[in-house]
């Protein structure tokens, strides 16, 4: 078996080369590595007389962003690999295709998506994706019903709960979304502009109390496969078509944490908009589209995981009166509590987002980032008072100022 090697472009050509039944045998390739992202390599191979093209994914053995002194596990690879088939075999044309995993090299090679954009980018210039909402509520549906104790047995359930055991990766979530961004952490990032308003949230215990109480349901509430970081990079995009991509922080967890980022982090491109489009109007019109996009996901979101409550389960207590409505109620709660905290630690912490950090004027960056704090605050704060998706929406309107 090959050792584990970083590739470099040239590498990963040969690698590309003597996969079988890949490109042929004399075929001219091409290699560029276009990750962007904080962890790993990702290389694109291209055939150039054919065109075709493929992904291979590396894990490194530290994280990118940081370097070789934030070492990280290449088991991350294995997980994204195993739950890339689950998610394929639930969701299939959601997630791109996977032709080979090499363990050893902590590497996958996938369908290359370059026709698709990153919907983070695409929120920016104010893109509008028609299909997006009933994409991702069906993909959270069906992703998180369909690997929970509702639908498959309780012993292979608790089998995927082992096999999906990511315990670093949990802990960089841990750390950065639910514990550094309430102190004066060495890894938090902020924009000056908002010194006050941070330290206002270091001393603000009745939010950190609620944080503490989400972060304890992410250790500990193992509900479904959760994909563990879906923020808005970590899908791919275009006018028809939706791809779910990266889930190296796969475990299971609670299902509101899933549906939670995707929420919070449209949430951070309305507040980004604050500073992008100086013009009221299409800010509102694009803002109202944001808010719209957010109700109607969890709509799609709810009928589906309705429907499959009532037509898969396999669990015999599902069939209680109120059962599902309870299940779906606090399911909601952590959605708006989970929303809240990732768009804080976005903010405060490690790692931020395109859609702020493509504001150039730092003073009208803090504006945006001051409203995605109050709405994130809200949010925590609030979401044992929020029982419907307009309870969230109309928050965010008031805030807004709406
Ligand atoms: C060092 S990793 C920082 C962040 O990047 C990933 O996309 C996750 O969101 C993680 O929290
Ligand atoms: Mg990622």
């Amino acid at each position: 078996m090959l050792q584990y090697q970083a590739l470099n472009e040239y590498r990963a050509m040969n690698y590309a080369r003597k996969l079988r039944n890949m490109f042929m045998s004399n075929a001219q390739l091409d290699c560029s590595e276009i990750g962007d992202g904080n962890l790993n390599l990702v290389f694109r191979i291209t055939d150039k007389s054919s065109g075709k093209s493929i992904i291979l994914k590396q894990a490194l053995p530290y994280a990118r962003v940081v370097g070789e002194s934030w070492p990280l596990t290449l088991e991350r690879a294995r997980i994204e690999s195993q739950a890339y088939i689950i998610q394929q075999s639930i969701c299939p044309g959601l997630v791109p295709i996977i032709y080979h995993y090499d363990s050893a090299m902590a590497l996958t090679v996938m369908e290359d998506l370059s026709n698709h954009l990153n919907m983070r980018k695409g929120l920016v210039p104010r893109e509008r994706y028609p299909h997006f909402a009933c994409h991702i509520g069906t993909f959270l549906a069906r992703t998180l019903y369909l690997t929970s104790d509702f639908a498959w047995p309780s012993q292979v359930k608790k089998e995927k709960v082992v096999q999906f055991s990511n315990p670093e990766m949990c802990k960089i979530s841990e750390n950065l979304i639910f514990t550094d961004p309430y102190f004066n952490s060495e890894t938090n990032q902020f924009n000056p502009l908002l010194a006050d308003k941070v330290v206002e949230i270091w001393e603000n215990n009745q939010l950190k109390l609620e944080v503490a109480k989400l972060k304890e349901g992410s250790l500990t509430h193992a509900q479904a496969l959760i994909h563990g970081d879906l923020h808005t990079g970590s899908i791919m995009v275009t006018k028809e078509d939706t791809k779910v991509i990266d889930p190296e922080f796969a475990f299971y967890g609670p299902i509101g944490f899933d549906i939670g980022a995707v929420i919070g982090n449209l949430l951070l491109s309305f507040a980004s908009h604050e500073g992008h489009t100086p013009d009221s109007q299409e800010r509102i019109e694009y803002q109202a589209y944001l808010l719209t996009m957010i109700e109607q996901i969890w709509t799609y979101f709810e009928k589906e995981f309705r429907d499959l409550w009532e037509k898969e389960s396999k669990e015999r207590m599902a069939v209680i009166p109120g059962y599902v409505d309870h299940y779906l109620l606090q399911m909601f709660e952590d959605t708006a509590g989970y929303a809240g905290c990732k768009m804080i630690r976005r903010i405060i912490g490690l790692s931020h987002v395109w859609d702020m950090e493509s504001i150039s004027d730092p003073s009208l960056r803090a504006k945006a980032e001051k409203l995605a704090l109050s709405i994130g605050q809200k949010l925590v704060l609030e979401r044992r008072q929020v029982h419907r998706i307009n309870d969230i929406t109309s928050r965010v309107r008031q805030i807004a100022g709406w």
